[in-house]
């Protein structure tokens, strides 16, 4: 495996409920190293071009009015093989179907409202980073 980095966000419904901490608790026990944090409030521009992959899917209005309902954390984890273990430790999409112990299966309200992102790709984690952060906001671990 390689160090890899991933880009994750703490969504609305998490931070609305204190999650943050929790989550970001998952994230170092996963021994996922948070490299660059910030807490953003999306307007609708941005979280439209973040999802531009569902644009004309039918959840796609809701998604949006949903990522710009409050702010969210926007985070870069980095560990081995970071891209996928990540998305093991988020669980599946919908939380009904998250297996037990994933972020989602804990955490999660809805298919809609399922609390956190993270990158599905190598590809997608690196257009996703750089859409919230400059190279001089990540701070690689010594
Ligand atoms: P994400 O991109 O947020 O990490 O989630 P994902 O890869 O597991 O799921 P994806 O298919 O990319 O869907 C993006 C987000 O859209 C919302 N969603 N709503 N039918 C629906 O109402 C529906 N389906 C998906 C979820 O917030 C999902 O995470
Ligand atoms: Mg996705």
């Amino acid at each position: 495996m390689t160090i890899e980095r991933t880009f994750s966000i703490v969504k609305p419904d998490a931070v609305k409920r204190n999650l943050i901490g929790a989550i970001y608790q998952r994230f170092e026990n996963a021994g996922l190293n948070i490299v660059a944090a910030k807490m953003v409030r999306l307007d609708a521009a941005k979280a439209q071009g973040f999802y531009a992959e569902h644009e004309g899917k039918p959840f796609f209005n809701e998604l949006v009015e949903f990522m710009t309902s409050g702010p969210v954390m926007v985070q870069v984890l980095e560990g081995e093989g970071a891209i996928y273990r990540y998305r093991e430790l988020m669980g599946k999409t919908n939380p009904e179907e998250a297996a037990c112990g994933t972020i989602r299966a804990d955490f999660a309200l809805s298919l809609r409202y399922n609390s956190v992102h993270g990158s599905d790709s190598p590809e997608s984690a690196k257009r996703e980073i750089a859409y919230f952060f400059a190279d001089d906001e990540i701070c690689p671990r010594d």
